[in-house]
């Protein structure tokens, strides 16, 4: 036999991790990072695992059995082993439970357990975010007794006592415009509330518990009259018979991930709260499932660039390693720094988070955290997709073939932009948020991380996009279609400002410990510009879509 390829190989994703490694060390007090050690080092393990599963195993989908031999309505599913391991790794690992602890850096810990697990769990993390989320809103809630029935099972250690909770919104007519819900809620005699309708994409369908929304009987129409319910999907080991499993969803990624279409044919409900204003009560569940596809999208571009970056050592072109062309390691390096951008951004949220849950945030970083939560979403759902499509080319036509376990990360990519808010609706989303004092916030923060800032002129062009944006936002002041069209170059532009101030404090942590790769990374992000900012033409956009 002629001449054979080493094929990748992954390094560990936590000890391996500089990147991880560092961020933590800088932002955990020692006694906590030492207790958060031997989980971060199983899950990498668990990582590193699932990637060798992953070339020594054909992928597998979930199955749905409709109908038993004797005719018997039964819609169970058969899950992939990840899937059947989740519960385990989960509540063992505290992927959950963690983010719930009473300390400020709560949420930091349970998101670096996420970004380990994520990928290997094949997916698994959706569901988890939305079991987060559920857990979230309804402790928002204050419903003491939906809170005493659920959160012991929803947080439990044990995966015996562990459910699964969804989150049901999107419907035919209704997936970013969540008001057009056409599920209705209709009390029984009894006073029973219950929910008849069709949700048309349901993740965790696997799951013993649910939030929806749904529309009283005899509310008016939009999203105002909607109401939030939480629901159970279980009677013992059976599903209870109002829940009807219609069909899972073919789909371009996720595979493993049973996303099914659902009937409700009066499954008894429970409202969190007042019958109306739903999507307000949802809200702090989406901030949650928000976070987790962040840092999901930038576990997926770790695990993109750690592959690439190790088959460039191992394969040779042209006489030399790849590592050792220059245009290639430039677009490696590139991708490297863009991704520590993305990282700055999404673990300074995932941090923020627990400060803000546990009252130990100054009073602007509340402000601040509703901005860069949709901010971290929709820049790392697009980058994700952007570097697994680069990182694919990095391997030729083997980046092609479905068995190197590699053209996985871009179909799954694809998902990080469209789940939970597409780009567009998140860019909406931080207008909404710029409504409040957010950008001044925003301002505060970055002023701060440059503070100790060694590069005067990442200073200086952080500033600079940070006035352009505020100058953006000045001029168009009242303009509500102009301010909608350059909405997503507004929020790419925060983004990338938000990231080099947390790119520049990394770096002055760093740096005077010996390490010079965050100044690196800092110079090189900033190299590829901070302004996203478009000026375009409202007439232009008419032209070029107008007949042609
Ligand atoms: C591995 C990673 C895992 C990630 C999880 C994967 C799960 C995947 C499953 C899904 O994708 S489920 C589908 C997710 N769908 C969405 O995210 C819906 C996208 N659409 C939106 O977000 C729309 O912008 C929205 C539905 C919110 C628009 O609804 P409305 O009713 O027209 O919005 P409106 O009137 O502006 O806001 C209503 C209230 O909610 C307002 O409060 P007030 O009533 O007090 O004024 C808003 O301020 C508040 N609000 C809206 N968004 C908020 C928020 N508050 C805080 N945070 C937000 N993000």
């Amino acid at each position: 036999m002629g001449f054979l390829q080493d094929p990748p190989q992954l390094a560990h994703p936590y000890r391996d991790d500089r990147l991880l490694l560092s961020m933590l060390d800088r932002a955990l007090p020692p006694a906590r990072r030492g207790a958060l050690d031997a989980d971060l080092h199983a899950l990498g393990d668990y990582a590193q695992m699932a990637w060798q599963r992953v070339g020594a195993t054909s992928r597998r989908k979930p199955v749905l059995t409709q109908w038993d031999a004797w005719g018997q309505r039964i819609d169970r599913i058969e899950l992939t082993p990840a899937w059947q391991e989740g519960p385990h790794l989960t509540t063992r690992h505290a992927v959950l439970a963690a983010g719930h602890e009473a300390s400020e850096h709560a949420r930091l810990e349970q998101f670096a357990r996420v970004y380990l697990y994520h990928l290997a769990s094949e997916f698994y993390t959706c569901p988890l975010a939305m079991t987060d989320g559920a857990a979230t809103a309804l402790k928002a809630s204050g419903n003491q007794a939906l809170m005493e029935r659920a959160l012991p099972h929803l947080l439990s250690r044990d995966p015996a006592n562990f459910w699964l909770s969804g989150q049901w919104m999107t419907e035919n007519a209704g997936g970013s415009d969540v008001g057009r819900t056409e599920t209705l809620a209709r009390q029984d005699a009894s006073g029973q509330w219950r929910l008849y309708g069709r949700k048309w994409f349901s993740s965790a369908v696997v799951g013993e518990a649910a939030l929806a929304l749904a529309r009283p009987e005899g509310a008016a129409s939009g999203p105002g009259a909607l109401a939030l319910f939480y629901v159970e999907t279980m009677d013992g080991a059976r599903r209870k018979p109002e829940l009807v499993i219609d069909r899972l969803k073919d789909k371009l990624g996720t595979h493993e991930l049973p996303t099914a279409e659902i009937h409700l044919e009066g499954l008894p409900a429970w409202p969190l709260g007042e019958l109306g204003n739903g999507v307000r009560q949802v809200a702090p569940m989406l901030n949650i499932t928000r976070t987790w596809n962040a840092v999901c999208a930038t576990a997926s571009m770790a695990r993109a660039i750690a592959l690439a970056r190790d088959y460039a050592l191992r394969r040779h072109a042209f006489g030399k390693r790849l590592i050792d062309q220059p245009l290639h390691a430039q677009t490696l390096a590139d991708m490297q720094a863009e991704f520590e951008g993305a990282f700055a951004l999404t673990f300074e949220v995932a941090h923020l988070l627990g400060r803000v849950e546990h009252g130990t945030a100054a009073p602007h970083e509340a402000a601040l955290l509703r901005l860069l939560t949709p901010l971290a979403k929709l820049w790392t759902g697009k980058l994700a997709v952007r570097l697994c499509s680069e990182a694919l080319e990095c391997f030729g036509g083997a980046g092609y073939i479905e068995d190197t376990g590699l053209p996985q990360l871009l179909r799954d990519a694809q998902v990080y932009a469209i789940w939970e808010g597409t780009t567009n609706v998140l860019s909406l989303d931080s207008l909404r948020a710029l409504a409040g004092d957010q950008f001044g916030a925003l301002q505060l923060a970055i002023d701060g991380w440059l503070a100790d800032s060694i590069d005067a002129q990442a200073r200086h062009h952080i500033h600079a996009a940070m006035a352009a944006a505020s100058s953006y936002l000045a001029t168009h002041a009242g303009q509500r279609d102009a301010l909608e069209a350059g909405a997503r170059g507004l929020a790419l532009t925060l983004a990338r400002c938000t990231a080099a101030a947390l790119l520049a404090r990394h770096d002055s942590w760093l740096a005077p410990r010996g390490a010079a790769h965050a100044g690196a990374a800092l110079r090189r992000f900033v190299g590829h510009g901070l302004s996203r900012l478009s000026h375009a033409d409202p007439t232009d956009t008419a032209l070029l879509l107008g007949p042609h």
